[in-house]
């Protein structure tokens, strides 16, 4: 199928028009699709448009920050009533639970083995760990994020493919969404600083991971090793801490069906001061990841 690369004069108007009325990034890169805009085309004449704009607006009014709306909660992803989740092959425990934002630490989510298993397929393909520019779009090795990582995809492996499936019961979100598995560990030192797992539609840069099945919605950061000393994963905006045990993890929400964004689940890795730290995150999307 042929697929267009130029914008013509009408929709250059409506590309406007809809920014100006708040539409998102997504929503607007997919109607573009839809109507066979090429992809990366779409991702990119959007993302440029944004910037333009910031820079107008910066340009025309004295710095103020436009003012955020409150964050609306609505149906829980994470659904599971009781205090054990029964997946297909495991039972696993909730240990913990709050509403606002949803979130949810449970325990035995993987065996020991299992951890070890995933450690043993990582670690020989760790490379240093990089960030999305939100600018320009490009991965960036920088200060605020000093682990190594590497992303498993499950095809043909069954191992991981069974880690999968179950993680996505636990979720309760398809299979499908999930970016694939990424391993992350930390020596002495290492941390990611505190940032959102969301995309902000408001940054260029994030136009075309956007457009990869729209925006991030919920995380699952499963702790692969005991660490020695410190290494929680903190989040500042609640006043929590969940502390690393192996084959436990820490489960968040952060986007309603409104497409409104939950700023409280700033979350970041607390640098490990003894040993080292292994975790396994898996990012789920609105739609299907590709
Ligand atoms: O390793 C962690 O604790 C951590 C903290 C914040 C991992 C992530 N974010 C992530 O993988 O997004
Ligand atoms: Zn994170």
């Amino acid at each position: 199928m042929n697929t267009f690369t130029h914008l013509p004069q009408e929709w250059d108007h409506w590309l406007d028009r809809n920014l100006a009325k708040g539409c998102l990034v997504q929503d607007i890169v997919k109607a573009m699709v839809e109507s066979r805009f090429d992809a990366d085309f779409a991702a990119r004449t959007v993302a440029e448009r944004v910037e333009l704009r910031a820079l107008q607006t910066q340009a025309a009014l004295p710095a103020q920050a436009a003012p955020r709306q409150p964050y609306q909660y609505g149906l829980p992803r994470f659904a599971h009533a009781g205090n054990v989740i029964s997946t297909f092959d495991r039972d696993v425990h909730i240990t913990f639970r709050m509403q606002r934002p949803v979130l949810a630490v449970l325990d035995d989510l993987l065996t020991h083995e299992e951890c070890d298993r995933i450690v043993g397929l990582a670690r020989d393909r760790l490379q240093r760990s990089a960030t999305l520019d939100p600018l320009s779009g490009q991965h960036q090795v920088k200060d605020h994020r000093t682990s190594m990582g590497v992303f498993l995809p499950a095809a043909g492996d069954a191992f991981l493919d069974g880690i999968e499936r179950r993680i996505a019961e636990v979720m309760n979100w398809p299979r499908a969404n999930g970016e694939p598995l990424h391993v992350l560990h930390y020596d002495v030192g290492a941390e990611y600083r505190p940032h959102h797992d969301f995309f902000d539609p408001a940054k260029p840069g994030f136009g075309p991971t956007l457009a990869r099945g729209g925006q991030r919605v919920s995380t699952l950061i499963t702790y692969l090793n005991e660490v020695e000393g410190a290494g929680e994963t903190i989040f500042p905006a609640l006043h929590l801490s969940v502390v690393p045990k192996k084959g436990s993890a820490v489960y968040f929400e952060y986007f309603n069906e409104s497409g409104q964004l939950d700023w409280d689940t700033l979350h970041g890795g607390a640098p490990v001061t003894q040993g080292e730290k292994w975790v396994v995150t898996k990012w789920m999307r609105e739609g299907v990841f590709t």
